[in-house]
Order: structure tokens, then sequence, then C-alpha cells
């Protein structure tokens, strides 16, 4: 195994990757900068090397900092986390030329599955199914790409090469709009990625975002992990994920799950990753992009399967077999979790930062949570707004819910605004609890209630739920499960109660 890994990230991934580490028995490394000097993955590591000032520019993205101190403690690997250096070719190529093991992919697949473009002409040559759009990776001009249009259909999408995460994106909806939407979406691109090429793809209307997790090791072993449902995003921004997908069935399941494991394989994928895809109404899924890293919503998948992927990394990037085949995969239950932001919902979801007076974290059975926040700790505006992840697991869906319900009434943070109240008001909604939703349900069909109103008359509506769970197949566990629970959950009172005494 290897003796000593260096952690290039902070913050809650950070930890859950020293945890592994930690039960692994290998020796810890954290880098930091200078506003997380009182940062929980600082403390949990057994050394510690400061970067720089807080601009991640200065610090966590210092690729030859990095290098430069895990040669200087003698770390045999690094683990990116997710963002930062996490999907940058030149840092997992620094790492192999300094003969320091990056526990990812090869610098290749980064490389292919990093330009869209590329992806989406490598997966599909492998006879994976993408939305219908451009064809090839030569860049084309803007009188190419406006005659292939009435080709492909309105609406469509211009998309980035480089992108990803909406960047460059924008939706065309009539034959006039092309030239202006290509020339804004090629200098939107230009001055975010320094690369303006573009392609089309027609537009998968109410489609929902699910998300294959995939393994695969250095001896061609390929497995995947079954399904996240990644819908409820604002701007790109996941806040809800859950696993299984409420709109998945097994034999689906099976039929997206080989086809992301021969996404990965044509791009000789090795280490944890992520394959998207579109899945419509009618239950065509159409390939979106890769993902060559661990993704902050791990942990529902992990829950359902009970495999810890970071110590799956860990082996994997050592040059291990994989510890499971695929027929070892089994999917118990439901988990579901919340992503816990710094920003006020009753405010645009405006970022709010602080210092965290106090805190209570939810316990309890089949509750997680991952954070790298504590009583005292100063959030700041230089990283991203996300401070926990809250995640619970269910016998059934209704009881993940509910169980979400209570973790999030138990949930106490003081210092700054967090949208604890937009995961409460969600796990009360008809449509999420029905899973009925898409990737354009909180942007269009969502708002919060008016918080005054809110105090007044917080009280599910149990039989909403009991009709909704019924219709959609939830076994009558479940279906029993809420009926006990028929009494008001809100904890408006509560709370108020409980951060008055701690003002
Ligand atoms: C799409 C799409 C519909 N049709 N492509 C958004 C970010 C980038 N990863 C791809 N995205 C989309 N591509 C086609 N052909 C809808 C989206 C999309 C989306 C996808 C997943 C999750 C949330 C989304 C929100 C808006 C748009």
């Amino acid at each position: 195994m290897f003796k000593k890994i260096l952690v290039a990230n902070r913050g809650e991934i950070a930890v859950r990757i020293l945890r592994a580490c930690r039960e692994l028995g290998i020796e810890t490394v954290a880098v930091y900068s200078e506003a997380d000097r009182n940062a929980l993955h600082v403390r949990y590591a057994d050394e510690v090397y400061l970067l720089g000032p807080a601009p991640s520019r200065e610090s966590y993205l210092r690729a030859d900092k990095i290098i430069e101190i895990a040669l200087k403690c003698g770390a045999d690997a690094i683990h990116p986390g997710y963002g930062f250096l996490a999907e940058r070719k030149s840092f997992a190529e620094a790492c192999a030329d300094a003969n320091i093991t990056f526990i990812g992919p090869k610098p290749s697949a980064i490389a292919a599955m990093g330009d869209k473009m590329t992806a989406r002409n490598t997966v599909a040559a492998a006879g994976v199914p993408v939305v219908p759009g451009t064809e090839g990776t030569g860049s084309m001009s803007n009188d190419e790409l406006i005659n292939i249009s009435t080709k492909i259909g309105f609406p469509l999408l211009i998309k980035a090469s480089a992108g990803g995460g909406g960047k460059g994106m924008r939706e065309v909806n009539t034959f006039e709009e092309m030239p202006a939407l290509l020339e804004s979406a090629r200098r939107e691109a230009e001055s975010s990625f320094g690369d303006g090429s573009v392609y089309l793809e027609k537009v998968v209307e109410g489609a929902r975002h699910i998300e294959i997790q995939i393994l695969a090791d250095q001896h061609g072993n390929v497995i995947h992990l079954g399904e996240r449902d990644c819908s409820l995003q604002r701007r790109h921004q996941k806040l809800i994920e859950e696993a299984p997908s409420p709109f998945m069935d097994e034999e689906l399941r099976q039929k997206i799950g080989g086809v992301a494991v021969k996404a990965a394989k044509s791009v000789d994928y090795i280490n944890a990753g992520t394959i998207e895809f579109l899945v419509d109404k009618d239950r065509n899924f159409f390939f979106l992009e890769m993902n060559t890293r661990l993704q902050v919503e791990h942990p529902v998948t992990e829950v359902v399967t009970g495999i810890d992927i970071v110590a799956e990394q860990i082996r994997i990037a050592r040059g291990r077999q994989l510890s499971y085949k695929q027929e070892d995969i089994v999917l118990r239950g439901n988990a579901i979790e919340c992503r816990i932001n710094a920003e006020d919902p009753y405010n645009g979801f405006l970022p709010s930062t602080g210092r965290i007076t106090h805190s209570l974290l939810p316990t309890g059975p089949g509750v997680r949570v991952d954070t790298g926040i504590y009583p005292g700790f100063e959030i700041t505006s230089f990283y991203d707004p996300m401070i926990a992840k809250l995640i619970v697991w269910g016998e059934t869906r209704g009881q993940a819910i509910l169980r979400m319900r209570r973790a999030l009434e138990e949930y106490r943070i003081v210092g700054v605004r967090t949208n604890i109240p937009f995961h409460q008001t969600m796990m009360n909604s008809h449509r999420f609890m029905g899973g009925q939703y898409d990737t354009r349900f909180v942007e269009d069909r969502f708002s919060m209630p008016d918080p005054e109103d809110e105090r007044e008359k917080h009280i599910p509506d149990i039989a909403a739920v009991f009709a909704t769970l019924v219709a959609h197949q939830e076994n009558q566990r479940s279906a029993e499960f809420v009926m006990r629970n028929e009494r008001d959950t809100s904890n408006w009172k509560w709370m108020g109660r409980w951060e008055r005494m701690h003002r």
C-alpha cells in the first residue's frame, strides 16, 4: 500500500479522503491556504503545509508547490479530490514526472473527456447513444453550423467544446437566432476557457439528469455501481441527489450501466468515474459528459452499495484488482443527499459569510454528515459555499424522505444563513415526494413559501404523501411509515427558540 498520501484539497472532501487514508493505515499530509489555518482538514492530517494566500490561484491551484511539498515530505501519492486540480491533465502529468502517483485516471483520459466534442465523438464511436447533433471533432465555421442547424432542428443547444457546467451554452429556438447566439456562445467560451470551439445538439426536453458511478482498475476490470438522480439543480449547481433514481427500474439500470462501462472503456479509463446521461420521459438516454474524478455526491452511492469509493480509488491507484465484481453489486434501500450551502434561499440564494458560532449536527440511525466546518470556523467568499452534505439512508424512498426531514429539523447552524429551509420545503413538496421532477424543476416551478406563513402552518399533507407514494409504486411499507408519522414535524417554533438562545 501507499505509505503517505497528500490530499490536494480542502473542506469536507479533504476530510473524507483523510478518513479513508486513516482507515487504510496510510499517513496523511494536508495542504492549506492562509484562510484555512484553522480548517478541519488541517487538524485531521498527520502533517500540514501552508500553500499561500486565500485565493485558490495562490494556494490550492499551485500545482508546482503541491508537488514540491509532496517530494519534500516523501508522499508517494496525491489525491486531488474534486474541483481545483482534479481534472487538469497537466497536473496528472506533473505528478507522473515527479514519480508521484496521481490518484485518478491517465492524462489521456482526462484530455479525451475534458474536451466535450472529443468525448461525444469517442463514446459515439464505441456505440454509446449521444444526442443528435454535429458529428466529428473538427471545429466548424459559423456558416457550416448554421447550415447543419436546419438538419438538426430547433430548439437546439450550442455547447462549448471546452465547456461543462453550462458555460458557453445557448438555447436556440429559431434559425434566425443562430448567428447572434453562435457569436455570443463563442465569445463566452473564448473568455472562460480560451477556446471558442462549439458544437450543436438537439434539445432533449423534460429530461432527468441521471449519472452512473463506475470503478475501473488497471487490469481492465470495469464495473458500475448504479445511478444517482441529480436533476435537482439550480443554475447548474446540484442541490439534492438521490440513489437509486425514482425514475429507474432494474432493466434500464443494467442497460445504462452497461453503456456507461462501454464509455469508460473507450478512453481506457482507470479510477472512479461518473458518466452523465440525460434520460427523457420515454426512457431514451443520451450521453452528456464524463467526470473523471470523485464527485461531491459519491456518498449516496456508498450508502446504497456499502462500498467505500475513496478506498477503492486508492486501491486502484496502487495497482490492486477491484474488490468487487459486477454481480457483487447490490443496491439496498434509498439514499438522499442535501447539499447544505451558506446561501440565503429567501434572498435569491445570496451567499452568506461569517463565523459559525454554534452548530449541532443531526446524528442517529441512517444519518451521515460530511462537513469541513465546526463552531468557530469562518466562512469566507474565497471558496465554494457548500459547508456540509447531509446524507440519509432509508429502507424505502418514503423512509429516506421522513428521515431527511427529521435530520433537517435537528440540524442547527448559527452564524451564517443556510439553505436548510429550501431543503425542508423540497422534502415537503409533492413533486419531490412523488419523484416527479426534471432538471428545470427548481428554477421554473419552485419557489420558497413566505417564511412568515411557514412558521404559522408548516404542516405536511400526509394524505397527499400517501397518495403520491402509492401512485409511484413505492411499497406498502413506505406508505405505512408516512401514515404513522402523521403529525406536524415542523421545526420552525423550535428553531426560533434555539436561535434566540444563541444570538
Ligand atoms: C443538454 C440539455 C438538453 N438537451 N443537452 C447543462 C450543463 C451541461 N452539462 C449540459 N446541460 C444540458 N445539456 C441537450 N442536448 C439540458 C442540459 C441542462 C441540464 C443538464 C443536466 C442537469 C441540469 C441541467 C440544467 C439545464 C440544462
